[in-house]
């Protein structure tokens, strides 16, 4: 069985736990290999090595760090069939999405080797005669990632690329679920030939490796990405330490439909917002929104298309949904479905398990809308991560932008609108960190800044120039040439 280990100081070991834990196959069940659970003292030998290693990488100019990164793009591109296929084999999703995803961390490794000859900073005048000011970005030091098994290679490319092109040293744990990813992007990393102790691996769970890495003095910063609940956790211990974090936490997304949106455009959004990736993104399509006079025709194109979604392993070309990561979270969904059903929502389609033959043995669920949903039932307010979506009939633009305001979360929102106004108008109050016209909720390019408003996160954004706000510290520099001492705020000293 083969097993994969922690990446140290550029040496592939593992831990003195000597414990291992499997890894599945959520399609069928099959166990893949098993992954090292680590100790805190494998986080300390980690950091110690990060340390080290950023000692001189803040040193190398960022247009030799963005080489690199350009190896990195290059090899992932090489390699984006076998990442793609192992991604689908380890977290399920097809594999035409699993081929998307690697080709985001494609586009992101290009994209920040670019910020490696960019990296702006500002020269500003200053307010005395013969000074010259400036401000430039340095390097925060050793950045602690922790990533989400829903998007194992894109998210990890959102952040430990900006972070190495910005001078930093990276501590990577990867979520238990999806350790096979984690190791072919370090290997990538490793064959990039990225100086050793740049970039360190290290597995286990998040109460032992996570909190370690939080409560460790010196990582200098933590990025993370997945639940709400684990997000809150690291605020509040990395708060004491003044440490700086940066936290997307999910959202609970609706598209809105208008009375003169194109409804079928507004089903192929819906569909596939809400039932890609089984609905597990953070961007997932999880409430409809949709004007009462269109509300019935909506139902019954959904209804009409819904059958188009055939379920399986995502390795088969023609799947179009795959299982859900593991048996806890196919028992979460159908919790809340059950919820669903008590708080009196009608349940339009879906709402079970799916265990037909040759599927027995994967954790499937089918795609499941309810309709006649009011705003404040839990399943048109909490975060399901999972096929579910709930409709929600409005009678205005105005009703639709407050219900979709009205949640704790403020991650993506969609509308489908002809009227431009209406489209403008949405632009500005729908609360979310990313919005789209006429488009569902899913789908974010790389350059742009990806993070929302409220419980999503903490004002800090992923990809984008934005994220280099995160791995860098602002310096402010003043030379004076007039060759005497020249005082600041101070009139006729
Ligand atoms: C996520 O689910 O956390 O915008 C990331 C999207 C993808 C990324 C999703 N590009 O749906």
């Amino acid at each position: 069985m083969k097993r994969y280990l922690n990446f140290i100081n550029g040496e592939w070991c593992s831990s003195a736990s000597e414990k291992f834990a499997p890894i599945y196959n959520p399609a069928n069940g099959e166990v893949l290999g098993e992954v090292i659970q680590s100790t805190k003292e494998d986080v300390d030998l980690a950091v110690q090595a990060a340390k080290n290693a950023q000692k001189s990488w803040r040193l190398v100019p960022a247009p030799e760090r963005a080489d690199y990164l350009y190896k990195v793009a290059y090899l992932l591109k090489e390699r984006k069939e076998h990442i793609a296929q192992i991604l689908t084999s380890e977290m399920g999703k097809v594999i035409s999405e699993a081929r998307g995803e690697v080709q985001e961390a494609i586009d992101m490794a290009y994209y920040m080797a670019g910020e490696g000859r960019r990296m702006f900073g500002d020269t500003v005048p200053s307010e005395l005669r013969n000074k010259f000011a400036l401000s430039v970005r340095v390097p925060v030091g050793v950045a602690g990632l922790i990533t989400p098994w829903n998007f194992p290679i894109a998210i990890a490319s959102w952040k430990s690329l900006p972070a190495l092109v910005t001078g930093n040293a990276v501590v990577w744990k990867p979520a238990t679920e999806t350790p096979m990813v984690a190791y072919e992007f370090v290997r990538v990393y490793e064959e990039a030939g990225l100086p050793k102790g740049l970039i360190n691996l290290v597995n286990g769970s998040g109460s032992v490796v996570g909190n370690a890495m939080v409560d460790h003095p010196d990582i200098d910063l933590i990025s993370f990405t997945g639940s709400n609940e684990v997000g809150k956790e690291i605020n509040g211990r990395a708060g004491a330490l003044l440490k700086r974090t940066s936290l997307e936490m999910g959202g609970k997304n609706a598209v809105t439909v208008l009375e003169d949106a194109n409804l079928d455009l507004a089903v192929d959004g819906i569909l596939w917002g809400a039932f890609g990736t089984s609905g597990q993104r953070c961007t997932a399509t999880s409430r409809i929104i949709v004007h009462e006079s269109v509300k019935e025709a909506l139902e019954q194109k959904l209804l009409n298309r819904i059958g188009e979604l055939k379920l399986g392993n995502g390795l088969d070309e023609t799947v179009k949904v795959g299982p859900v990561i593991n048996r806890s979270s196919l028992e979460r969904i159908h919790e809340f479905v059950q919820i669903g059903k008590d708080e009196g929502a009608k349940l339009l389609t879906g709402g079970h398990y799916v265990t037909e033959e040759g599927l027995e043995f994967g954790n499937y669920y089918a795609p499941t809308i309810f309709t006649d949903v009011t705003p404040d039932m839990r399943i048109a307010q909490e975060e399901i991560f999972g096929p579910v979506a709930s409709i929600i009939p409005v009678k205005s633009l105005e009703e639709a932008v407050e219900v979709n305001n009205s949640v704790e979360f403020g991650l993506s929102s969609a509308i489908f609108t002809a009227d431009v106004n209406k489209a403008f108008q949405a632009m500005r109050d729908l609360d979310t960190g990313i919005v789209y016209i006429n488009a569902g909720t899913t789908g974010a390019e790389i350059h742009l800044p990806f993070g929302g408003t409220k419980g999503t996160g903490n004002g800090h954004r992923d990809s984008g120039v934005a994220s280099l706000d995160v791995y860098t510290e602002w310096k402010s520099i003043y030379i004076d040439y007039s060759g005497k001492l020249q005082r600041a705020q101070i009139d006729n000293y």
